[in-house]
């Protein structure tokens, strides 16, 4: 029973494979509301291109906070930990983008929040692309009239991987007209995990079988 355990444990790793992004939920810099440069020293994991971005948090909604007077409850802020980014600082289109090791041929799955509010006399609109090593394979385009909350949308994007890729994302609309530019487009809780293919898992499967059964030995 012991070593069954041991294996089902194993598989249980495969299903809930690590976050290869790194600082993927933006608690990096930690601390209230900070305007941050471009390049790729500012956003620990990024690097930031086109303008400034800014991080902000939790803190930042509660009394005290910068913002507290834009009425947004402080717990609609971010969608994972207590601090979230804003891709469209300055009503700048702005690239973050990240270079992640992957595994020639295997399957991933690229999940990501996006958010916006019309707090503060915005609009609500967030407009956004995924890149995929320099190419845009996606478009987002998500819009929140609600004045007292910021309202996340959960995405994903499945890609096979090359060995290293180099996702980014960027916001864009600046310039369109003013009924459609970005006001707020904010993003939390990326992460990429590998997906676990059946055969791999009944393959480690068997391989915990053989080590229980080498241990009876
Ligand atoms: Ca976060």
């Amino acid at each position: 029973m012991k070593y069954t355990l041991i294996t089902l444990a194993a598989l249980a790793g495969v299903t809930h494979a690590q976050n290869l992004i790194t600082n993927g939920s933006f608690e990096n810099p930690a601390g209230p509301y900070t305007n941050l440069p471009s390049g790729s020293g500012s956003v620990p994991g990024w690097n930031v291109s086109g303008s400034s971005v800014s991080v902000f948090g939790v803190v930042d909604f509660q009394p005290s906070g910068a913002f507290v007077s834009s009425g947004i409850a402080p717990a609609s802020s971010t969608t994972d930990g207590v601090k979230a980014l804003d891709l469209a600082t300055n009503n700048a289109d702005v690239t973050i983008a990240q270079t992640v090791g992957t595994s020639a041929g295997t399957s991933y799955n690229l999940t990501f929040d996006l958010g916006s509010t019309s707090a503060l006399g915005r609009n609500g609109i967030g407009n956004y692309e995924l890149l995929l090593n320099g190419n845009v394979v996606a478009n987002y385009h998500i819009e929140v009239p609600d004045t007292t909350v910021i309202r996340y949308f959960s995405r994903s994007y499945a890609f096979t991987g090359t060995g290293s890729d180099t996702i980014a994302f960027r916001s864009v609309g600046s310039t369109y007209t003013a009924s459609l530019k970005q006001d707020f487009a904010f993003i939390d809780n990326v992460s990429l995990t590998p997906v676990p293919e059946p055969s791999s898992a009944a393959l480690l499967g068997l391989g915990g079988l053989a080590l229980i059964l080498r241990r009876r030995k």
